[in-house]
């Protein structure tokens, strides 16, 4: 195992070139790729050079290469973090045995639907975001989108490595499948919710880096604990990667946070008879992508999670925070609904996973919250972002068939149907918001609605040309 990546067709660590067969899938996978790029990745900019970053090996300091490439020439490639000798299951029924090098034929089946699930959302999420090129707000974020959009790629790469080298034909076919799925189709959709949503303009974007990206940071995690090494190893790489799509996010939307305090404070106040976009229509695109991430934990009462958990396939978040690794007879107290009222009741552990994970998540958020609350202070403004309960807007779990205020109290769904604008975008805030999105190429420039960011990429001014048009 090298960390060094060699300068083949298909850029790996794993000497892909010692094993024929496996090459030879992949490189017949490679042009499949190319052409689901061709055809759902970004609109336009193809040919475009873009200021990106790629990896040249998985050292700390080789993975943040940074240079002009155009999209289709990206080195998407397969990355795994190296191999610790001696590593040992850290979690559920096998602690303390050995880590898996191969897939153990009783766990084949769950296996296959971790890494079909993951992988799945990767492309997906490119084809959310494939026209947002046209309305970009500057080319700094235009240079942003592009990063997100070709390291999504590179994440189903590091899924369809372990398809093709674990899983033999099944293996090859979901890969295949994983080209052929479409965001948003009725037919052949993407596998989890928020995946099919569209991101039709670049608010929705910047929450969809914060929350659903960072729904991506904590299954990584908890994968990244797996007693499938390769699976660990993967994502643990995967991981150094996400940090920036979060931090696209989170900027994002505190850039536009800011512009309308700016506005608020000059021209009468009105922010959006300024061109911006007002605090209480992002509060309710908050409200709608932070939601729609919270579903993508799974049911809080889970079986499946349970069943991962215990094979040593899913573990929690940071497992070695925790003392006790098997989690037979702890319990978790958990609001269900009873009888039209939401009463306490106690869980075993196992089965309450992927409420853990969620609420590990959701403190995640509330950090980043705090930090635009932050700049609203700052500015001067009195107004809070707030998170609002994990209940309301639910479509999978416990919460799915009731309604509830963003506050949490459970409400009738005539109530949910009259008030459900207050607190979700309506078409109108909808109308508004894409109304706003004319792009701008101007180096250094920004589109009225945001805030020229803190600082530029790899220490270089806003002003540099991060796509040259
Ligand atoms: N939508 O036992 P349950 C990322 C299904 S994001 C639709 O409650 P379980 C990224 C479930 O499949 C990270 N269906 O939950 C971010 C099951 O179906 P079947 C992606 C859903 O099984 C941005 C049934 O409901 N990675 O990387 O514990 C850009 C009962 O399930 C949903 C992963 O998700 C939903 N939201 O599932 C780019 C990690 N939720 O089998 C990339 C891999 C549940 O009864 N996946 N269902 O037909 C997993 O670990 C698990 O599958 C889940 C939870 C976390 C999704
Ligand atoms: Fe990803
Ligand atoms: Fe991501």
């Amino acid at each position: 195992m090298s960390t060094v990546l060699t300068d083949e067709k298909i850029p790996n660590n794993v000497h892909l070139s010692s094993d024929r067969r496996l090459q030879r899938a992949l490189e017949a996978w490679q042009p499949q790729f190319l052409d689901w790029w061709k055809e759902m990745g970004p609109v336009g900019f193809q040919q475009k050079d873009v200021y990106l970053r790629t990896a040249v090996s998985v050292e700390a300091n080789g993975w943040a290469h940074f240079d002009y490439v155009k999209m289709p020439d990206y080195r998407w490639g397969i990355f795994l973090e190296p191999k610790q000798e001696g590593r040992v299951i850290g979690f559920g029924d096998y602690a303390g045995q050995p880590v898996w090098d191969e897939v153990p034929g009783e766990l084949r089946q769950m296996l296959r639907r971790l890494i079909v699930t993951q992988g799945d959302t990767e492309p997906a999420s490119v084809e959310q975001q494939r026209a947002l090129g046209a309305t970009a707000p500057s080319l700094y974020d235009l240079r942003n989108l592009f990063q997100v959009n070709v390291e999504e790629g590179r994440h189903l790469w590091a899924m369809v490595y372990l398809l093709h080298t674990y899983f033999g034909r099944d293996g090859r076919e979901e890969a295949e499948e994983l080209l052929a799925r479409r965001s948003g189709d009725r037919d052949r959709p993407r596998i989890l919710g928020a995946f099919n949503e569209p991101t039709t303009h670049w608010l929705s974007f910047f929450m969809f880096t914060m929350f659903t990206d960072r729904d991506g940071k904590y299954q990584l995690a908890s994968l990244a604990e797996s007693g499938f090494d390769p699976l660990a190893r993967s994502c643990r790489f995967m991981l150094t990667e996400e940090a920036h799509h979060m931090f696209v996010g989170e900027t994002g939307v505190q850039r536009v946070i800011k512009r309308a305090c700016e506005l608020m404070k000059s021209g009468g106040g009105d922010v959006r008879a300024q061109g911006g976009i007002d605090l209480p229509t992002i509060q309710k695109y908050l409200n709608l992508w932070y939601t729609l991430s919270l579903d993508l934990f799974g049911g809080e009462i889970s079986s499946n999670a349970a069943d991962a958990f215990a094979s040593g396939l899913k573990g929690r978040y940071k497992e070695d925070r925790y003392e006790e690794h098997k989690v037979l007879d702890q319990s978790y107290p958990m609001d269900v609904v009873e009888g039209g009222q939401v009463v306490r009741k106690s869980v075993a552990m196992r089965t309450a996973l992927n409420e853990v994970l969620r609420s590990e998540y959701t403190r995640d958020c509330q950090r980043g919250v705090d930090r635009w609350n932050k700049t609203l202070a700052d500015e001067g403004v009195d107004f809070q972002m707030k998170l609002p309960s994990s209940r309301f807007h639910r479509h999978i779990g416990i919460y799915a068939d009731h309604a509830f205020t963003p506050a949490g109290e459970l409400i009738s769904k005539d109530e949910w149907a009259s008030r459900r604008d207050e607190w979700l975008p309506s078409q109108a805030d909808e109308a508004y918001v894409v109304s706003l999105m004319q792009p701008v190429y101007e180096p250094g420039k920004m589109a009225s609605w945001i805030a020229p960011p803190a600082k530029g990429i790899n220490a270089l001014p806003n002003e540099f040309e991060y796509v040259r048009m």
